[in-house]
């Protein structure tokens, strides 16, 4: 090291001051690691150690939760349970320990939290962005994207997934070409479709595709899509929308890429949005109507609802959405506005205990006495088992409410035909319908993501009930191995479609749906050949030059294409089926519940929300 000589100071004079400065230097910087490392120590409520430690980085991962102790009670039931019969035959089932085991306990360093070390291959680091919703991610039980971004060990099981990927990226890509910003692909014609729905919002399908494009990662799409929310997703619309679809698809859309991506940008979008939706709610019993105008706020019902009735799936199929909004709004308008609704349903008298399908949003009655669990009332039944789950198990109304109708469902509609198929019926007035909807296909996961929270002697039963449904769903997918809208049991048929007008397929994923679920809880190899098979005829039937198309008849071997790419395809079919692909650590369902349009949305637990909040409180004073 060379000194340069400083005038009118000594050579031994400056060697002597410079060795004391030396001394100081090291002095200082041993106090410096020692206050650092003092840090560490400090109870997690001090300031300096948020300030300098970030949470995601060194928090430990939740262990011990509810959902732990339950899974080792049911693991413990299991083992108990050895030697059982199943009650019934060829379709009874067994959970897979699997499905429910407990979490394993690791620090969430941020690299394990944005799925490992395959993010490496991604042109956005994925790491990067998620650091900005550590509030909700220091509340998950694993990482949401896995260790490997659920990338399965076994190699035709990945290569199956690959299709998957390359079916969304088809998809998409024809959809940008052809119909960029406009809501939906016309894949044979070649251009966008509006339509009704949406009020004059565009971009469904790009918003549908966030937390699809997201967790395959395909980067570079994902990328493309958020810079339309950045530049081009306009909320200022004056049209008439559907306050069930702008739920689903947008604010579901938003907030899953919210809290996937923790993009602040989808949070403000979806705040704006949010509020938008409240007029619907201004009636007489606070049961929002169907149609609402997003500029005025006016609302109104369907004109085809009968005298001036709101739908049971739809305005029972808020809760999720509008509970995440209050939480990130810190604002409980949102889940007031829900639990109104929650509360008028529990308490008005259901005939038989079944709800049926319109309702007065004036007087706060039932208008007829129509009940399905397909279209109309679906989503209905879905939410109150996902609330119950989301709330992680806190919200006691949501299970007694889900667990009462499903007995009565049971009671009053579940029926066996000749064949042995078991179906869910619809009712009027207390006579039956012999027919289930490709909608209604969704309950197979629905009853088997709800059957371990059940009585303990129901458990295993709705566990066979769900194997079941997912059964006469996968026999309603012939001969095209694709299924029809609707099917009977008379008249001879065995989930069959007899009416011309109920033969058609438009991309729908209930079925899949149910496959997904069906595998996680049980991991019978089944759901993945028959989500196979479902690929493989979406490949034959369905896809076209430019896009994917629904079919006008299941039953004709030579397609006839209706000209619609449905953003449910891009959001929910393709995602199942990539998820069904996956190991069970992609949006594992010890975090995650989908919303109806198969969005993510995180488990709300309190204990970390509130220790969230006092550090809130810590800091603003
Ligand atoms: C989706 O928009 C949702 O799943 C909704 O709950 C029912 N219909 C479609 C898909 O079929």
């Amino acid at each position: 090291m060379v000194f340069r000589k400083l005038p009118g100071v000594s050579a031994s004079g400056m060697g002597l001051r410079l060795s004391q400065k030396f001394v100081f230097l090291l002095f200082l910087s041993g106090l410096v690691t020692l206050c650092f490392g003092a840090l560490f120590f400090l109870p997690d409520s001090v300031r300096l150690k948020r300030i300098f430690l970030s949470k995601t980085e060194t928090q430990p991962v939740t262990v011990g939760s509810g959902s732990e102790n339950d899974a080792r009670e049911h693991l413990k039931r299991l083992k108990n349970q050895g030697g059982m019969t199943p009650a019934k035959g060829e379709t009874s089932t067994k959970l897979k320990s699997l499905s429910r085991k407990p979490p394993v306990s690791y620090e969430a360093t941020e690299e394990r939290l944005a799925g490992g070390k395959a993010q490496e291959d991604l042109t956005l680091p994925r790491s990067k962005t998620e650091s900005a919703s550590a509030k909700f991610k220091g509340c998950l039980l694993k990482p949401p994207l896995g260790r490997d971004n659920g990338k399965p060990s076994d190699p035709k099981t990945n290569e199956r997934r690959e299709k998957v990927k390359e079916m969304m990226k088809f998809a998409w890509d024809n959809y940008k070409r052809y119909a960029w910003g406009k809501n939906e692909l016309r894949p044979l014609t070649r251009n966008g479709h509006i339509g009704n729905m949406f009020g004059g919002l565009r971009g469904a399908s790009i918003i549908d595709s966030l937390d699809t494009l997201y967790i395959m990662g395909l980067m570079e799409e994902y990328n493309d899509a958020k810079d339309w929310v950045q530049t081009s997703l306009d909320l200022n619309s004056n049209g008439e929308a559907s306050l069930f679809e702008v739920n689903i698809r947008y604010v579901g859309g938003l907030l899953s890429a919210y809290y996937l991506t923790g993009e602040e940008l989808y949070k403000s979008k979806v705040m704006e949005l949010g509020e938008k939706l409240l007029p619907a709610f201004n009636t007489p019993t606070g049961i929002p109507r169907g149609v609402i105008n997003l500029g005025s706020g006016t609302s109104w019902s369907w004109g085809w609802a009968s005298a001036g009735s709101s739908i049971l799936a739809e305005f029972g199929t808020l809760h999720l959405e509008f509970v995440h909004l209050s939480e990130l709004s810190r604002n409980p308008i949102y889940t007031e506005k829900v639990m109104n609704i929650r509360k008028l349903l529990n308490k008005i008298e259901k005939p038989h205990g079944l709800y049926p399908n319109f309702l007065s949003p004036v007087s706060g009655n039932w208008v007829q006495h129509h009940v399905s669990i397909g279209g109309l009332g679906d989503s209905f039944y879905e939410y109150l088992i996902k609330s119950y789950l989301m709330s992680d198990k806190t919200d006691g109304d949501a299970k007694t409410m889900y667990y009462g109708a499903l007995e009565a469902i049971e009671a009053n509609l579940v029926q066996k035909s000749p064949g042995g198929l078991t179906y869910m019926a619809e009712w009027r007035g207390g006579i039956l319908d012999h027919k289930m909807g490709h909608l209604a296909c969704f309950s197979g996961g629905m009853i088997g993501i709800g059957a371990d929270d059940g009585a303990p002697e129901k458990r295993q039963h709705y566990l066979d009930l769900a194997a079941e449904i997912t059964h006469t769903c996968h026999e309603s997918y012939t001969p095209t191995k694709l299924g029809p809208e609707a099917f009977r049991f008379d008249g001879g048929g065995e989930a069959t479609a007899t009416r011309l007008s109920d033969r058609y397929y438009i991309l729908r994923p209930e079925v899949i749906e149910s496959y997904m679920y069906m595998w996680r809880l049980t991991h019978d190899p089944k759901y993945r050949e028959w989500g196979w098979e479902a690929v493989e005829a979406l490949e034959q039937h369905c896809r076209v030059e430019s896009g994917f198309s629904g079919i006008r008849d299941v039953y004709t071997m030579t397609a006839s294409h209706d000209n619609m790419q449905q953003s449910f395809f891009l959001s929910e079919t393709l995602k199942y089926l990539y998820l069904l692909f996956s190991d069970d650590d992609l949006l594992p369902l010890e975090d995650w519940v989908f919303n109806t349009e198969a969005h993510p949305l995180p488990i709300i637990r309190k204990s970390c929300l509130q220790d969230d909040a006092t550090q809130d409180k810590t800091v603003s004073e």
